[in-house]
């Protein structure tokens, strides 16, 4: 038994293991240590007595580590042996610079450990029995699992079989997992009734933009240090993507960095200045606030649009540089395409798009100003334009993308330090696949609702929380799923393949549909899936992924996962490997050579067979986000490339290191078959007329989107009192004078309900709200933000979350929260 300490936080000593972990969370990918001990031990106070380097004996200066005691925690390796680890933020790592945030603060209280929430992971195979969730073994889920895919490729063809999968870096991702996942979905199963974590089909966050040339993470974080201007479109990054805001953007706004500047522009010193910024979002989110506060009002200005609008924005200010004459003439003659053309579609006068986007005249030619008009000494200014979720999932993703990279194209803002048009991202990127086997995009969502699909595989994702039209949705699963469970309950005593029969009935002749879950946790989904898988996650395996600036770095393993969790690349390959077994057994050799290649013993050789062969010159059978040097990266070199890691793509080794590219287009040659950029037109049309009906019936607009707290859909925050007491329900924020209309008070329940459906959530009055405006967290375990989201969906089958129009009306209060839950402004006042 170990003395496990408890007044105090143990410090790891001097030969502490000590490796790597990029924090698996959000996007920027901020890099930590991992410290891990025996945890009958302890280092001293004196630096020369701690791994960490630092006199404890003293009062540490501020900022010289940032430690808390959500970063460590005691765990148990399998031979009972327990160890303290401690997760705490890299000062060298240059995208971080020792800053942690709320979420990544958490990694090491998210490890698992038999005695904490943590113990809530999944250990084994589970199977839905009855009315009961029942431990299984791994054969006997294989052989379940692989049989129902088996029976249905063999009657049906792959078009039976659906996933909804992860694509991303980080948790639930990675290249190894993408490329296991893909590999078996892709070029084994073949199939192509495939939909994407965070949108109803295998789409695209970026058509326009892809089509345009211009590849959505082309700039570094430093840019962000360099710009004379960023305009900020949809995004509220001092919650969700905390230290890029902090680390990188702060310190360009406060006037921090304006030496650096005139060192990496001598030409433009004389107009080195802080950084302005212009933040596009019809929200007053914490980021307008914190903005103002450090850069003063007279540096921010908040264009606090009608949702929707941004297209009418963009067009505006495009033809009016066109008007000024700050567009950049020599660069549209020499590098790109389709500008007069799109001088003609998207021209909009400054009367029209101040209508359309209920901005004044005067605001709007602010914004060109700043971000446009030549600098003192006629020097063209570097603006850099980040955006997210507001545009990406707002009213018609193509038109507004193709709308703002016009922009950026027209004043060149691509490929010079300092700018870029970046999406500021979500997870990090890990995507790596064998190509989509189908041959146009399909509403998946739709497909489930409408009765298709026999088997549905749910990897690392949880649409009933977060998918659009969702109440609609997980009702149709639910009650195709109770088909299957009945079936199930009747069949006793029924050999595998006797059970793999009785689901396929159900599934193929009675309307039912299997659903099967790879997961960390059994949360919500586990209400209506059938089986689930132990999965692993960064820290339990070894994790390459890449965050918004493409650097690309490899998390370490330092533990076990619990019981029998797997890597999702390692699930997969057991899948494969069942079926190729299953084929071969009945003699069956071209079914059975689908399934091979599997023959994995690690992550590592995922690695290799997916992001390095992918990513090697003339592998074009594969995507690979790496480009065509990604086979140069080993898991030794990136051991070696530590929290800085390399920034893809890789150039070359040079004395045993990684030489990556720091801003994509620098040399004017475009991601198109021309080699130019491309404009697009994008004429803007107002709402889908879809949703303009809930508008027209609904008085409120229900905005969602994300608080600094809670990671995506809290599975694991839900079993942390930190959050969960914090939030029992989502919240929904709306002008106090609604609030008092209605007679709701702060803390009460309220419904909120359209025409799609209807969900509750916690009454949130907060002055910074404008009337008739919400917010509502989105994805939360208890209210459903996605139950009001209409199933609108763009060309490309891109949904609009953020958009959709409800009813709100009181429903009671729940004493206990108006005792416990601070209800102050949620903004830095
Ligand atoms: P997550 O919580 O990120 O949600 O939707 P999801 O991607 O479905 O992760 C899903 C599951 O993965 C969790 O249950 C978690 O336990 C599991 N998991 C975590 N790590 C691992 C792992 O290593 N392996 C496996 N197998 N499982 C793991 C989020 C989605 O929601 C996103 S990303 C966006 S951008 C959309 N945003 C959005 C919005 O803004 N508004 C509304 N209304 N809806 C939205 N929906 C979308
Ligand atoms: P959101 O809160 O979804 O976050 O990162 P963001 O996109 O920054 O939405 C951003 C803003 O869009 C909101 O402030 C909203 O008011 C605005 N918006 C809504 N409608 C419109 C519109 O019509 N026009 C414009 N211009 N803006 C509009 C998302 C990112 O966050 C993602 S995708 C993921 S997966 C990660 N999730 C996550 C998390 O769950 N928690 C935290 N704390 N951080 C996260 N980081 C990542
Ligand atoms: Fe983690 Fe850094 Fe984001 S700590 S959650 S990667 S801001």
């Amino acid at each position: 038994m170990s003395t496990q300490i408890k007044d105090r936080i143990a410090l790891p000593p001097v030969d502490a293991q000590k490796t790597n972990m990029t924090c698996h969370f959000c996007i920027v990918g901020c890099g930590y240590h991992v410290y891990k001990w025996d945890a009958n031990r302890e280092g001293g106070r004196a630096p020369d007595q701690n791994a960490l380097g630092i006199d404890f004996r003293q009062q540490v200066p501020p900022l010289q580590l940032t430690m808390t005691k959500a970063m460590t925690n005691t765990i148990t390796d399998k031979s009972g042996k327990r160890w303290n680890i401690m997760i705490v933020p890299d000062k060298e790592c240059v995208v971080n610079s020792g800053l942690s945030s709320t979420r990544g603060g958490k990694m090491a209280t998210y490890m698992y450990t038999h005695d904490s929430p943590t113990r809530e992971r999944l250990k084994s195979p589970r199977i839905f029995r009855g009315d009961q969730w029942l431990d299984t073994s791994w054969e006997n889920a294989l052989a379940i699992y692989a049989g129902l895919t088996k029976k249905i490729l063999d009657n049906d063809g792959p078009s039976g079989i659906f996933f909804d999968c992860f694509d991303h870096g980080g948790a639930g991702g990675g290249f190894e997992n993408t490329w296991g996942t893909g590999k078996l979905m892709f070029s084994a199963i073949q199939t192509p009734m495939v939909r994407i974590h965070n949108r109803p089909a295998y789409n695209s966050e970026c058509h326009a933009t892809r089509e345009m040339g211009i590849g959505e993470l082309n700039n570094s974080y430093e840019d962000a240090q360099l710009a004379d201007c960023i305009v900020c479109v949809g995004a509220n990054p001092y919650e969700t993507q905390s230290n890029y805001f902090l680390n990188h953007w702060l310190p360009n706004l406060t006037g921090a960095t304006v030496d650096k500047k005139k060192k990496w522009f001598p030409a433009e010193a004389a107009s080195a200045a802080a950084a302005k910024i212009i933040i596009v979002d019809p929200r007053r989110s914490a980021t307008v606030a914190i903005a103002e506060q450090v850069a003063g009002k007279e540096n921010v200005l908040h264009l606090a649009i009608e949702p929707g609008s941004d297209t009418a924005l963009f067009n505006t200010l495009f033809t009016y540089v066109v008007q000024q004459g700050w567009h950049d003439k020599d660069f549209i003659a020499k590098h790109t395409k389709g500008f007069e053309e799109a001088v003609k579609t998207n021209r909009m006068s400054l009367e029209e798009g101040a209508k359309a986007t209920g901005l004044t005249v005067a605001q709007i030619k602010q914004a060109a100003e700043w971000a446009y008009a030549p600098k003192a000494g006629g020097h063209r200014k570097r603006t850099f334009h980040p955006y997210e979720k507001g545009i990406i999932w707002g009213n018609d993703n193509y038109v507004i993308q193709s709308a703002l990279v016009s922009l950026v194209l027209a004043t060149h803002n691509v490929g010079r330090r300092g700018t870029g048009v970046c999406r500021m991202g979500g997870h990090q990127e890990g995507y790596v696949r064998p190509p989509y086997p189908g041959d146009r995009k399909i509403y998946i969502d739709q497909e489930v609702i409408a009765g298709r699909g026999l088997m549905y595989t749910l990897w690392g994702t949880n649409p009933f929380q977060t998918t659009v039209n969702a109440e609609q949705h997980r009702l149709t699963l639910r009650r195709r799923a109770a088909i299957v469970n009945e079936a199930i309950s009747r069949a006793k005593g029924a050999s595998p393949e006797q059970l793999v029969d009785v689901i396929y009935n159900a599934c193929k002749y009675q309307g039912g549909m299997f659903i099967a879950a790879m997961n960390l946790y059994p949360t919500v989904i586990s209400e209506e899936v059938h089986l689930m898988f132990p999965a692993a996650h960064p820290g339990e395996m070894n994790l390459t992924s890449m965050n918004g600036e493409r650097r690309l770095r490899l998390s370490e393993k330092f533990m076990d996962p619990p019981g029998t969790a797997k890597p999702d690349c390692l699930i997969a390959a057991d899948i494969a490997n069942t079926l190729k077994a299953m084929y071969l057994k009945e003699g069956n050799a071209a079914m059975a050579k689908r399934f091979e290649g599997f023959d994995w013993k690690t992550e590592e050789d995922a690695f290799n067979d997916g992001f390095r062969r992918a990513g090697r010159p003339g592998a074009p059978e594969m995507d690979s986000q790496g480009g065509n040097t990604g086979y140069l990266a080993t898991y030794d070199l990136l051991r070696k490339a530590g929290n800085n890691g390399v920034q893809l793509p890789i150039k070359e080794v040079k004395n045993g290191k990684l030489i990556g590219t720091e801003m994509l287009y620098a040399d004017y040659k475009f991601d198109t078959p021309d080699g130019k950029a491309h404009f697009k037109p994008a004429v803007y049309t107002g709402l889908p007329p879809m949703v303009a009906e809930q508008k027209a019936k609904h008085k409120f607009w229900i905005n969602s989107g994300r608080a600094n707290e809670v990671w995506q859909t809290a599975y694991h925050d839900q079993y942390n009192s930190f959050v969960r007491d914090r939030y029992p329900m989502a919240y929904i924020e709306m002008h106090p004078g609604d609030a008092q209309a209605l007679g709701i008070k702060p803390g009460d329940i309220v419904e909120v309900f359209n025409d799609f459906g209807s969900t509750y959530a916690m009454a949130y009055p907060m002055k910074s709200q404008k009337p008739g405006h919400t917010f509502m967290l989105f994805g939360y375990i208890k209210g459903v933000h996605g139950d009001v989201v209409t199933s609108w969906v763009d060309r490309n089958v891109v949904p609009y979350y953020k958009g959709t129009w409800a009813s709100i009306k009181r429903v009671g209060t729940v004493d206990d929260w108006k005792q416990t839950i601070s209800f102050k402004e949620r903004r830095y006042a």
